[in-house]
């Protein structure tokens, strides 16, 4: 297994729709694994392919509270079948490091895709899981936080990654 580097807005590649996965190839099941580990070493509750670097519609979730087992969800293909509802929540996205945001989005999502074994199966959410799910999905849509933002938050977004980012390099 190994630890992926994540893409830093404003890279170009984050804002690339993402491809179908055509056969899941042991190839892919690596890259799930690896994505995985990234995810949990960032720390994160989520990571899609695309900000790894990898074009291809994949996502991984685990939205376990702290004081549970960790539950690592795997969407290959994913499809977002139904939305409803309102919630805020205050995001985070390891492609911004150092900021967090109130984003408005549906309460409930009901979503479609296949597991590592290719079998298809549908999941309904709520909550933090909810959330995640649509945060994902966006990335695979080279759709990202920032772009739910007004222009002064979006100005103000952008400075604290560019500081966390120096700060990262010193
Ligand atoms: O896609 C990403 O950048 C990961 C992002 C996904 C996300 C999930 C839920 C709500 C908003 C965004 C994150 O994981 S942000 C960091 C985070 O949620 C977290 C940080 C430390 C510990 C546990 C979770
Ligand atoms: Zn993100």
């Amino acid at each position: 297994m190994a630890l992926l580097p994540i893409l830093k807005y404003p890279d170009p590649r984050l804002r690339e729709a993402a491809k179908p996965v055509e056969k899941i190839t042991p190839e892919i099941l690596e890259l799930v694994e690896n994505m995985a580990e990234t995810m949990y070493d960032a720390p994160g509750c989520g990571l899609a392919a695309n900000q790894v670097g990898v074009p291809l519609r994949i996502f991984v979730i685990d939205a376990a509270a702290e004081d549970e087992p960790s539950d690592l969800k795997i969407f290959i293909n994913p499809e977002i079948l139904e939305l409803d509802g309102v919630q805020v929540w205050e995001e985070g996205c390891l492609s911004f490091p150092g900021a967090t945001e109130e984003i408005k989005r549906a309460e409930r999502v009901k979503v479609k895709a296949l597991d590592r074994d290719g079998k298809e199966f549908t999941l309904e959410a709520d909550g933090l899981l909810a959330v995640a799910v649509q945060h994902e999905n966006d990335h695979l849509n080279g759709v990202l936080m920032i772009d739910k933002l007004s222009a002064l938050k979006k100005r103000m977004m952008s400075k604290k990654v560019e500081k966390a980012k120096a700060e990262a390099r010193a």
